[in-house]
């Protein structure tokens, strides 16, 4: 679901536009105008197509062109299965139109589609739809068949153009984007695939490590998923939760074997293709979008988000793809402090309660997606083809990097101690060492304090952890106050050693920026926020530890033996200040963001009511079994 239409109303004020007082990183002074004032219906002229494709299913398509027509104009293409509404006579508003206001206000002409079987298309939907199996079948469909069939129409039937297409898109409309990209029309120079997700079985929006996504599945299902008879313009009514708690929802409803039947009553095939593949079977790996990246030509940039709840392994992956398969291809990384799809949705300049001293996204705008489509589709301006720019939290400043991560890098490892510890000496005590918790997924961990049904919001991934802290089921270790700032830049690797009593559990561990006491609150505050001793997520990712060495052929946990679990919190790029504290906690459930593990080697999709049983977790940090994480920490050039 695109991040703009599911924030809920807390969420709003905590994404709010940053004091007036703000400096924007670059030093530039802030833009006057902004996406949400410009006016597209003075400039832009609108017209509605349907454009058929190969097997004769036609394509709603709406083209703003430039009023102006003393020249000819690049075409930009989004394909979304969210609407392109308003349809008929009404514009659309900027910033749901283009990338940045200064491409509105330089000229393009921007295309966007309902993709096949979504709103006033033709044809039927069907989510994250697989390539092609037979690729040489001349009738034969996908999204990347759709993509080039539209351009082709576009290229010989828009006026005005300049033979140049360039395509972009957030979450789902950046997927389209990157199957556009798989066999490429030859008119399409520059895409912009941005926190598009590339396997959603191993991260992204339906499973982390074979974890599914609850609350965020079953939201998105309902509002997208549902079968429709004929195309429309009209959405699917909202579901009632009938409360503003989804964790009591959730709960309420039982195990997620009985949410079709419940709630979906069958409508929603992607549900049922889910409870039938609970495992890294075909299905899933059709669908892992990594595998046909090894033919780009054209430059690429790929954005996101460094606290996107939604899709951040994607982007990273997709970057790491083409640098690996297509190493002579201009391919660019960028990060900032954003939720999912801050970039164009906010300024950037906060997120929940974190400030990140200027305005991010008009950064990310004018500097960065701006002149990439100048140049690669108008010959215009410069384009710095640096490999990574990326935004430091923490340290609150851009920065360009020749690769990513950063060269010099040295990783560290931060080991688990007795009595809630955390240090970088490996520790020296008896096998035995441990730390243990009853995990009841009857009264699972919540993952926000804040109150959400349905949509999880996007404040979480920073939200501050000191509820969670507090839990009797929740490990916390936590090293001495800082007395250097230590930057971390690249993948946060999470190596335990745990044991269950059960045959099978969740290992979700959480790397957290631990604030000093007398931190002051920002001033203006409106989220409210209490700074002092504030938690800040950095990064969290899980386990399900019956996949812990194969997706595909998960196997249990021999109840109480210590056993190796390894993995990738991904990339973040953070320093933390001298004076603040580094924290890790680890815990077995976070609900309903994740479904809860029943404890028992199971199809967890069949689990009934009584199948879900406490067991007791322990972490080892002896000589021998030193729990640990692994730490990229940034070495800058200028230090010896
Ligand atoms: N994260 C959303 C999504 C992408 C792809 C599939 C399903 C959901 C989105 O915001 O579009």
């Amino acid at each position: 679901m695109q991040a703009q239409e599911s924030v809920t109303k807390k969420d709003a004020a905590k994404v709010a536009h940053a004091p007036a007082t703000a400096v924007s990183s670059d030093g530039q002074t802030d833009i006057q105008n902004s996406l949400e004032e410009y006016d597209v219906r003075a400039y832009y002229d609108k017209s509605e197509v349907m454009i058929a494709m190969r097997d004769g299913v036609k394509l709603f398509t709406a083209i703003y062109s430039p009023k102006d027509r003393s020249k000819d104009y690049p075409i930009l293409f989004y394909r979304t299965p969210y609407s392109i509404e308003p349809y008929g006579e009404e514009h659309r508003p900027a910033e749901k139109l283009a990338p940045a206001l200064e491409m509105l206000e330089e000229g393009y002409i921007f295309v966007l589609q309902d993709i096949r079987g979504t709103y006033k298309s033709e044809g039927e939907f069907e989510v994250i739809r697989a390539i092609r199996e037979d690729r040489k079948d001349p009738l034969a469909i996908d999204e990347s068949t759709d993509n080039y069939d539209s351009i082709e129409w576009l290229i010989n039937n828009v006026e005005g153009h300049n033979g140049r297409v360039g395509q972009w898109g957030i979450s789902y409309s950046g997927w389209t984007t990157l199957q556009g990209m798989i066999e490429p029309h030859p008119a399409l120079k520059a895409s912009s695939p941005q926190a598009s997700p590339s396997d959603m079985f191993i991260g992204d929006d339906w499973h982390h490590n074979g974890a599914f996504r609850l609350t965020y599945a079953f939201a998105w299902m309902n509002h997208t998923a549902q079968e429709r008879d004929t195309p429309t313009a009209k959405a699917p009514e909202p579901f009632d939760y009938g409360t503003s708690w989804g964790y009591e929802f959730f709960l309420n409803a039982g195990p997620t074997s009985e949410l079709n039947q419940k709630y979906f009553k069958g409508q929603v095939p992607a549900w049922e293709d889910f409870i039938n593949h609970p495992n890294y079977d075909e299905f899933w790996q059709r669908r892992n979008a990594l595998q046909y990246l090894g033919n780009i030509k054209h430059p690429v940039l790929n954005v996101a988000g460094w606290f996107d709840a939604e899709d951040f392994y994607g982007p990273i992956s997709i970057y790491q793809e083409i640098e690996k398969r297509n190493p002579d291809n201009q391919s660019t990384f960028v990060s900032g402090p954003w939720r999912h799809g801050g970039w164009v949705r906010d300024d950037g300049s906060c997120l929940g309660d974190i400030q990140f001293g200027a305005k991010t996204s008009e950064y990310y705008q004018k500097h960065i997606v701006s002149p990439f489509f100048r140049y690669h589709l108008k010959g215009e301006g410069e384009w710095n083809p640096k490999e990574a720019i990326v935004f430091e939290t923490g340290g609150n400043r851009w920065h360009r990097f020749d690769q990513w991560p950063p060269a010099n890098n040295k990783t560290k490892n931060l080991y688990f101690q007795a009595d809630g510890k955390l240090s970088f000496d490996r520790p020296k005590a008896q096998k035995s060492a441990a730390d243990d918790y009853i995990s009841d997924p009857n009264k699972p961990v919540p993952f926000t304090s804040d109150f959400t049904a349905g949509w999880p919001g996007h404040t979480w991934m920073i939200e501050d952890q000191r509820s969670a802290s507090a839990r009797t089921d929740v490990l916390v270790y936590q090293t001495e106050v800082l007395e250097e700032d230590i930057t971390i830049a690249g993948p946060i690797l999470v190596n335990l050693f745990a044991s269950t009593s059960g045959t099978d559990a969740d290992f979700f561990v959480k790397l957290v920026d631990v604030f000093p006491g007398d931190t002051p609150d920002p001033d203006p505050n409106p989220t409210g926020a209490r700074m002092g001793g504030y938690q800040m997520l950095v990064g969290v990712e899980t386990m399900r530890a019956k996949y812990r060495d194969d997706y595909s052929n998960p196997k249990p946990m021999t109840p109480n033996e210590v056993t190796p679990i390894s993995f990738n919190i991904w990339d973040k790029f953070h320093t933390f200040k001298r004076g603040h504290r580094i924290m890790v906690q680890v815990h077995s459930s976070w609900f309903p963001a994740y479904d809860r593990n029943p404890q028992q080697f199971m199809d967890i999709y069949h689990a009934t009511k009584n199948d879900y049983n406490k067991a007791t977790q322990k972490i080892y940090r002896s000589a021998k079994t030193p729990s640990h994480l692994v730490l990229p920490i940034r070495v800058a050039p200028t230090l010896p």
